[in-house]
């Protein structure tokens, strides 16, 4: 349809934001992400390019159309894999080179693209594309424009409408695993709801510390509802959640990345009294924090180091219990965000050698996999618990309360993705299970001073990294000034800079001794950085 072509995109836009010229689009860390503006054309193509995935695995295929913890006006794509993974890598290629095309080669690329794959047959028996989206305006002409690429070669379409992106993960994953778990939206509260009941009932009731009180900000996102839903199915007096921010302007003063960002209680939470649990989502669900105000007017943050921390204390001292530690290969995998002293915290206090991967669920993912059992978190927030076949097949050994309690967590823990809802259950619970306040479960180690500032570049691929994110490779010239003056700030300082994998920006990190040192070389290494920020890929 015209509409969606990538001229004919320029007709519907707002004059100040017209199809990008020079700079290429990339499928990144999380897919396609653009003013919404830019998007119908590309949604047309991705629709397309997944329902070619179903084809060719004769699968169901997951689209989601978010941007996340991006701003209102934003939106974005990506595919979810048969398994609710993110996109195979050699797919993500396709995707950005039938997104380049123009219009008059797109037809030329469709074609190429079906022979290299052999043609996968029309309307294979299970091959179906599976489309959700979160809160935003911009939303549902964008499925309109996925329905009409998917549909082009006859695939099934099937719009779940407003979903969380981790619900969309666990819908697509059960339609292609039916054993694993009761199917669609109503399956997911009900898969959750009740493995929580199961661990719930037989833990203590008697609590001296942990209280069931906690305020959740939801971003003015999907969360709102959705969390609703599910607390509904929760067993009575299991959670008592203060529900905030559930329907004003998406991500706008609240959210998980703003209040991981700023140390800073998001917008209406200024009634909340010092000391009670909050939580935060992100816009659609897929990342967490926790924090509570403190005397001083500060906030504690516990981010995601301090979830990936917690839970894997549990994991750890369960796994002990049952004289499985040595059998039973098990890992914290996390990225250079990851606070100094939560690394530290891993190896000398749980034993735990921590593994540092590329930002980018993906990346860690895919690492964790490599294990029998493996926490990974981002420090923002985002995720999860992974187990391999075998490390059911160990706990089916034994019949003690210690095998019940990982048995029943790892199928709370959503394994497929990171996914705030999912989360926040096992966190509230493994705090029930210690009988910690918010306060015995931030004592764990105390953060490392930090700062993060986001630069925005002319062309974010100008800046190159080393594999492990931590320095650059180029401009090479920056990344000296970095070093110098990571080392006038002392021995525990540490920084770096990085491109965003979701916006035109540069992301620069700074760790020192004491607070007031982090914002000074964050700011030093921010002006450095904006010297730079007209550099270009090409030059
Ligand atoms: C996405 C990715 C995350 C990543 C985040 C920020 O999150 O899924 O893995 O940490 O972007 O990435 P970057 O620093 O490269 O911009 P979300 O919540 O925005 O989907």
């Amino acid at each position: 349809p015209p509409q969606f072509t990538r001229e004919g995109n320029t007709n519907h836009l707002h004059e100040h934001k017209p199809i990008l010229v020079g700079r290429p689009y990339s499928y990144g860390t999380a897919g396609f992400r653009e003013h919404a503006d830019q998007l119908p054309f590309i949604l047309y193509r991705i629709g397309y390019l997944a329902s070619l995935r179903a084809r060719t695995t004769g699968k169901a295929i997951g689209v989601m159309i978010t941007a996340s913890h991006n701003p209102e006006q934003d939106n974005g794509v990506k595919i979810i894999d048969p398994d609710g993974e993110m996109l195979a890598e050699e797919w993500e290629t396709y995707a950005t080179e039938l997104v380049n095309a123009s219009d008059e080669e797109f037809p030329t690329a469709v074609r190429a693209l079906e022979t290299q794959l052999n043609d996968p047959p029309l309307g294979s028996t299970g091959s179906i594309v599976v489309c959700g989206r979160d809160t935003r305006a911009s939303g549902q002409l964008l499925t309109q424009a996925a329905r009409a690429g998917a549909t082009l070669f006859r695939t099934q379409f099937e719009d779940r409408g407003l979903v969380t992106t981790p619900q969309l993960h666990y819908i697509v994953y059960v339609l292609n695993h039916a054993s694993f778990g009761p199917a669609g939206e109503e399956g997911y509260y009900r898969h959750h709801a009740l493995t929580f009941k199961e661990l719930f009932d037989k833990l203590s009731k008697s609590l001296t510390n942990y209280t069931p009180k906690l305020h959740l900000d939801c971003a003015n996102g999907i969360g709102a509802q959705k969390m609703r839903k599910l607390e509904r199915k929760l067993p009575n007096g299991a959670l008592n959640i203060h529900f905030r921010n559930e329907t004003g302007v998406l991500n706008h003063e609240c959210g998980a990345d703003i209040v991981k960002i700023s140390h800073k209680a998001p917008a209406g939470f200024e009634d909340v009294p010092v000391n009670e649990r909050c939580a935060v989502f992100d816009g659609d669900a897929d990342r967490l924090v926790y924090f509570y105000k403190k005397e001083d007017g500060q906030i504690e943050l516990l981010d995601g180091d301090k979830i990936a921390l917690l839970i894997a204390k549990f994991y750890k001292e369960h796994l002990s219990s049952l004289g499985l530690e040595d059998e039973c290969t098990f890992a914290c995998v996390q990225t250079a965000y990851a606070n100094g002293n939560s690394t530290r915290y891993l190896e000398e206090e749980l034993g735990i050698t921590p593994i540092c991967v590329p930002t980018g669920v993906k990346h860690l993912h895919h690492e964790a996999a490599k294990y029998d059992c493996a926490i990974y978190f981002e420090a923002n927030g985002h995720g999860t618990v992974t187990y391999s076949d075998r490390f059911y097949e160990l706990l089916e050994r034994s019949d003690s309360e210690a095998a019940f309690r990982l048995r029943v967590m790892s199928r709370l823990i959503n394994k497929i993705v990171g996914d705030a809802m999912a989360d926040l259950l096992a966190v509230e619970l493994i705090l029930r299970h210690y009988d910690w306040s918010v306060q015995e479960w931030a004592a764990m180690y105390e953060d490392a001073p930090n700062k993060q500032i986001k630069i925005t570049v002319f062309d974010r691929a100008a800046f190159i990294t080393t594999k492990d994110e931590q320095k650059l490779i180029q401009p090479g010239s920056l990344q000296v000034l970095i070093d110098e003056a990571v080392k006038r700030r002392g021995e525990k300082a540490r920084a770096f800079v990085r491109p965003s994998g979701t916006e035109n920006i540069v992301r620069v990190y700074a760790e020192a001794a004491s607070q007031a040192d982090a914002d000074l070389l964050a700011a030093e290494i921010a002006r450095a950085t904006d010297d730079y920020k007209d550099c270009d890929s090409d030059s």
